[in-house]
């Protein structure tokens, strides 16, 4: 990828708080690391998080770190020189890539509601999502991934219905092998998931300096919510 075109993308996430690259990974690599997942929860998975925590920000998601479980294919998306160089274009030197994970939904679930991963109030404070689609997303999936463009500018989200439709938002149905990218500021959600269960998978990063731990407290319509202490530290 030229380094113009690496410059314009990283312009555009800045200008819209998000960015989707379809066909940016091969899609041999995206089949092997599918299988692999497939293989993963191949035996009924449990949700892990807590149930009430569930119940009240509707991600019925169940999220698996495969690098911590010693599964090393996973590594040459995170050493992708065309995803370093664009993540270094946005995030500046030194930034540093977090442990992928894993999300999958289940059939028939609502998916996430809408959600800033990390507190607003401090501009300089964010990660990246840096989300990889090894299957399709489509009509006949759902999940589709939704976003507020510009909303990495509008501070904390407001209040309000929880899957509310705005009437500038962006709908996403990735396919196989695109890269999409949320600044952790910028307003998404996932849409409710059809008959089959769908899956992402996040390579977050993090600029210089940002500490490890600063999606511990995720943003809702409804809440603060500490993932550590499985704390709702805010109602809203
Ligand atoms: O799974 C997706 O497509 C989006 C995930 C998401 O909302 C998040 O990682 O915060």
């Amino acid at each position: 990828m030229h380094h113009d075109t690496i410059e314009a993308i990283a312009e555009e996430f800045w200008q819209q708080g998000f960015v989707a690259l379809p066909n940016f990974f091969e899609s041999q690599v995206m089949q092997q690391l599918h299988s692999i997942i497939l293989e993963h929860f191949s035996d009924s998975p449990q949700y892990l998080h807590d149930a009430d925590f569930i119940e009240k920000s509707k991600a019925e998601v169940i999220p698996w770190f495969p690098q911590s479980d010693g599964i090393t294919q996973f590594d040459k998306i995170e050493q992708n020189s065309q995803l370093k160089s664009l993540t270094e274009e946005i995030l500046g030197a030194d930034w540093k890539t977090q442990q992928c994970m894993v999300m999958l939904s289940k059939p028939q679930s609502k998916g996430q509601a809408w959600h800033q991963d990390c507190p607003p109030e401090d501009q300089q404070s964010f990660n990246l999502n840096r989300l990889v689609y090894t299957m399709d997303v489509n009509d006949e999936v759902g999940g589709h991934v939704v976003i507020k463009p510009k909303s990495h500018l509008s501070g904390e989200i407001t209040t309000g219905e929880l899957f509310e439709d705005f009437e500038d938002q962006v709908v996403l149905a990735p396919k196989a092998g695109t890269l999409v990218l949320i600044h952790g500021h910028c307003w998404h959600r996932v849409k409710p998931v059809n008959n089959q269960s769908r899956v992402s998978t996040n390579f977050r990063a993090i600029p210089k300096g940002i500490p490890e731990g600063i999606t511990d407290i995720c943003v809702y319509r409804n809440m603060r919510y500490q993932f550590s202490t499985s704390t709702m530290l805010v109602e809203r």
